[in-house]
């Protein structure tokens, strides 16, 4: 069984792109809104899948989409930082463009970390410019759970799509002298036309043996947020239903299979799981 939410939520500096504000308005709380040259001057829309033009989310009411090139925002740190750990889910849905959604680069903007997409392969690269991929389906959703520290192999693991997670791989390590200090989030580089909906960002920066423990993904079907001490139940399942009978956004993670929309798949998806074993999964 893997982890369910954070369980070392008081550890984590968690710097959430979205506010889950069950009844107000989404926000990009804690990122500099970027507006970048030749983007119209949109950053992150954040949104709901009730709105007119639906933002599709992975947990809670709220995301955040990029629809072009340039829109994205930005975490400018404090510090310039040796050790950099994070999960955040994304959805892209691209017809076939790479993009880039993804970027840590150093004070003088150099990149250190970066990740891009196209249709069938998220792609991984350190300032060694060394690309590892991980296959993908688009329009789906994908968690991407990362720990870099200075000098060293970064590890990196992806799940998504309704499927097992992928094997943990290492990406080749840059530079010794590496920093990180800022982050880029959403579409940071690429053309065409497309969306890239980004949720649940959630960082820390420690070295040590902390930086062993892991953020962990959300529990895939726990509707309720209620099971990093609880397995799947009935509730799960309810409340997936009452949302697709408009009575109202699930709070946690009802897109069971992941693909970006919630039906009664999901809540199939999610009693299949009550009755394997319950675990958060
Ligand atoms: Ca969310
Ligand atoms: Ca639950
Ligand atoms: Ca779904």
């Amino acid at each position: 069984m893997y982890s369910c939410v954070n369980r070392f939520g008081l550890q984590v500096a968690a710097l959430f792109l979205v506010v889950p504000g069950w009844a107000t308005a989404c926000s990009l709380n804690g990122w500099d809104e970027v507006a970048t040259a030749g983007s119209a001057g949109q950053v992150l829309t954040v949104g709901t899948p009730a709105d007119a033009a639906p933002v599709p989310r992975y947990s809670g009411p709220c995301a955040a989409i990029a629809k072009a090139p340039g829109n994205y925002v930005t975490d400018t740190l404090t510090l310039e930082d040796w050790a950099y750990h994070a999960r955040f889910y994304v959805f892209v849905d691209v017809p076939a463009q790479e993009v880039e959604f993804f970027r840590a680069s150093n004070a003088s903007g150099q990149t250190i970390i970066k990740i891009r997409q196209n249709l069938t392969t998220l792609k991984f690269d350190t300032s060694a410019n060394v690309t590892f991929t991980s296959p993908v389906v688009p329009g789906r959703w994908y968690a991407i759970e990362l720990d870099w520290n200075a000098g060293q192999p970064m590890t990196v693991e992806v799940r998504g799509a309704g499927t097992d997670p992928t094997p943990r791989f290492s990406v080749v390590a840059g530079n010794a002298a590496d920093r990180i200090k800022k982050v880029s989030l959403g579409w940071v580089s690429g053309t065409g036309t497309g969306r890239i909906a980004i949720d649940a960002y959630a960082t820390r920066r420690l070295t040590g043996w902390e930086s062993d423990i892991a953020i962990g993904r959300l529990c895939r079907g726990d509707t309720d947020i209620d099971n990093y001490y609880r397995g799947l139940e009935a509730d799960d399942m309810v409340r997936t239903r009452n949302e697709v009978a408009g009575l109202g956004l699930a709070p946690g993670q009802p897109d069971c299979d992941e693909n970006g929309q919630v039906n009664s798949a999901d809540a199939t998806c999610i009693g299949a799981a009550i009755v394997r074993d319950a675990s958060c999964f």
